[in-house]
């Protein structure tokens, strides 16, 4: 594990590992979980099966015992139909020989046999007497009993009877003795026949309640055996279903862990342990696809090379852990600077890549762009390191070059980053280089005309101009007023070379500041003297400055301020600023209006105003702009356009003048298109304040 992690910032090896095995585990955990299906499957099929077994075991063990109970009523049925019958028979002899014996000899041996068959019977009904006692059957025993009784007394009567026969031969004797048994053994023979009776009734009942019985049993436990089939039927489908989805899951957390593991090795392949940005293979790949994409297309890319500036010292006083700390921390910095299409990769050591795209298809524009990201680097990588409890303060050397050939390699480009860098760092650390001469050159001047317009304003340099703005009759009404710079150096800088450069860096918001509040106080002092009292002066409101949160507030505090009467305050726009951000436009200008402030359109017509959002503005005036008036009477379409401009100004009760009114056939011209205020070099170029009073002063005289 710790192979893998690196040092210190391995964290994410560490997780994708992590995470791999414990997908790898989750694997092993679903084949377990199969294996004790498959284990317990039979398991469970068994004891259904023995269940099974039981129950048909009870069904026969059931069936034997009520084959026993009914044969041993059987046994007692027929024992009580022999008794009867043997008994019947005996008595049937004895009468026969008592009566009708002819010697005594017969007599002898026929009363041998009763004696014997006595016994027998008597032991019969004694067996079935015990039989009904062993069974609590009461009123049978009782019975049982009274016939053994009476039959005890017949033969008693019978051995009486007998030895009244032997001693008188009498035939009234006789006589007596056969009414007294027939009556007897009638009797008796009767009671014997109703018990066998009873008997069979009893064994025919019981029979059919045993049938009965075991009828319902074999229900029972038919009713039980479908039981154990349907369960045992669910167990086989819930088991195979647990199964299936043990299967399906098993195989799901396979390819999870193939593709975890895909990811994995590319993580180990393209990025760098320590930092996890793309390592050096992963950057020559993109910067090829950058190569052939700049092929393509016609914008510029740029690649930046870094190296930390004496970070060996940070490694030898603090150990190579701080230093893989700063490391980690500046790859941190260098993803907050950039934008996430472009890529940051660290080569190996302190040195680090940036791959910008996308940037603009003029080279001097691009390369702005990339030395702005490149100060963003480099002032973000100057900020202190907290590195644990120890605070650290380090710079790289960054070395740029731009590119968009279809011929340059790979090894090229990054041959002239590496010198770039190394131009850097022999021009004293901390620095941005570019490699071609000439973009380095223009971006130093760049630089430089910044560095200077920002002491431009404290150094009085800049000044505000006015170029006169006259009426119908060539009565001057207003001016608007231009910005100037007075370089020591470089003379007289017009707005168009530091303007753009002004907004681009913000420096605009003081400069704009700055007109803003010269031209009020120029108001202010114009008030006393009747020739520029009522002069309405027109100020550019940039973009940037219009749109500052603040900026209504920062027009009212000047104008308070001052004291001057606000409507002799005209804010010029521009019609692509108000597209910028139409809602807050509305809004601000509604507000300015409220102070009493006065608004024209610049250079109106060469932007794409919509009448909708135009009629929303609270304008008072539209300013033509030059490059129509330039081309009256030369260009039909532009005539027309000045024309148009005109009438839609007059029709929405707004006023309209031309800007860079050079000619008088131009000025004709608007004139009769209903045009009734101008500005241009007719009527007086933008000249200092002193000769614009002057001026003023020639126009009245
Ligand atoms: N902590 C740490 N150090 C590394 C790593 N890889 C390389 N280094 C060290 O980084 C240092 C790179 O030094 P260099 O860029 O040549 O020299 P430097 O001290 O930064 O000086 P300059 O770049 O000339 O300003 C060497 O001391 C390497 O040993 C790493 O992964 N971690
Ligand atoms: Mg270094």
């Amino acid at each position: 594990m710790d192979i893998l992690a690196g040092k210190t910032g391995g964290m994410g090896y560490r997780m994708n590992v992590k995470g791999w095995m414990a997908e790898n585990t989750r694997t092993r955990r679903n084949k377990f979980a199969l294996l004790l299906g498959l284990v317990l499957f039979p398991c469970v099929m068994l004891i259904g099966l023995y269940q099974l077994y039981q129950n048909i075991g009870n069904l026969e063990t059931t069936s034997h015992r009520n084959v026993v109970v009914l044969s041993e009523k059987e046994v007692q049925v027929v024992n009580a139909y022999h008794a009867q019958s043997a008994f019947g028979r005996q008595m049937q002899e004895w009468h026969d020989v008592l009566l009708h014996g002819d010697n005594a000899q017969d007599r002898e041996t026929y009363w041998k046999a009763f004696l014997r068959e006595e016994s027998a019977v008597l032991k019969a009904i004694s067996t079935m007497q015990n039989a009904a006692l062993m069974a609590h059957e009461d009123s049978k025993t009782d019975n049982l009993k009274s016939v053994m009784d009476s039959h005890k007394v017949l033969g008693k009567l019978y051995r009486e009877a007998y030895g009244k026969y032997s001693a008188s031969k009498s035939n009234d004797a006789t006589l007596k003795i056969d009414r007294l048994v027939n009556g007897l053994d009638r009797d008796l023979y009767t009671r014997l026949e109703q018990i066998s009776a009873d008997a069979e009734l009893e064994y025919k009942s019981l029979a059919a309640r045993v049938v009965a019985a075991q009828s319902e049993e074999i229900e029972n436990v038919q009713g039980r055996v479908e039981l154990n089939l349907i369960a045992i039927t669910l167990l086989i489908l819930i088991e195979a279903l647990l199964v299936l989805r043990a299967i399906n899951k098993s195989t799901r957390d396979l390819h999870k862990l193939a593709s975890e593991s895909e990811k994995t090795v590319y993580h180990l392949a393209y990025s760098d342990p320590l930092t996890e940005l793309p390592n050096r293979r992963l950057f020559q790949d993109r910067l090829e696809h950058a190569i052939v994409l700049s092929n393509r297309s016609n914008q510029y890319r740029a690649l930046m090379f870094l190296d930390m500036d004496n970070f060996k010292t940070l490694n030898d006083t603090k150990g190579h852990g701080m230093g893989d700390l700063l490391l980690v921390e500046v790859a941190r910095r260098l993803k907050n600077c950039v934008r996430a299409s472009d890529t940051v990769a660290r080569l190996g050591g302190d040195e680090f890549v940036v791959l910008l795209g996308e940037l603009s298809e003029n080279e001097i524009s691009a390369s702005e762009q990339a030395l702005k990201i490149a100060e963003k680097v480099s002032r973000s990588l100057s900020q202190p390191y907290q590195l644990n409890h120890f605070v650290y303060n380090c710079s790289a050397s960054i070395g740029v070059t731009m590119f968009r050939d279809a011929g340059i390699t790979i090894e090229d480009v990054h041959k002239r980053a590496d010198a770039a860098m190394y131009q850097a760092k022999n021009a004293g650390r901390n620095t941005v280089r570019f490699y071609d001469p000439e973009t380095q050159a223009a971006l130093e001047a760049r630089s430089e005309l910044e560095h200077s317009l920002r002491t431009a304003i404290e150094h009085r340099q800049l000044q505000v101009y006015f170029q006169v703005q006259v009426d119908n009759n060539s009565r001057a009404i207003g001016a608007e007023a231009l910005i100037r710079w007075e370089h020591p150096k470089m003379g007289m800088v017009y707005p168009g070379q530091f303007i753009p450069m002004a907004e681009e860096s913000g420096l605009i918001l003081p400069i704009g500041q700055w007109v803003l509040e010269s031209v009020c106080e120029q108001i202010k002092q114009w008030e006393s003297n009747p020739l520029t009292r009522d002069l309405q002066i027109a100020v550019n409101v940039s973009a940037r400055q219009f749109h500052q949160d603040n900026f209504v507030r920062l027009v009212d505090e000047v104008i308070k301020e001052t004291g001057i009467d606000p409507s002799r305050l005209k804010l010029e726009l521009t019609e692509s600023m108000v597209l910028d951000d139409v809602e807050d436009t509305v809004v601000k200008m509604h507000d300015l209006k409220k102070i009493g402030v006065r608004f024209s359109m610049d250079d109106f017509g060469t932007g794409y105003s919509s009448l909708a959002y135009l009629t929303q503005l609270p304008l008072d005036q539209l300013k033509v702009d030059q490059s129509f008036v330039r081309n009256i009477g030369i260009k039909p379409t532009d005539s027309v356009i000045v024309q148009t401009i005109v009438g839609m100004a007059h029709n929405l009760n707004m006023e309209s003048i031309a800007e860079g009114v050079e000619t008088q056939a131009q000025r004709e011209f608007l004139g009769k298109a209903g045009c009734k205020l101008y500005q241009g070099y007719l009527f007086g170029k933008p000249v200092p304040l002193e000769k614009f009073v002057d001026s003023l002063k020639e126009m009245v005289e």
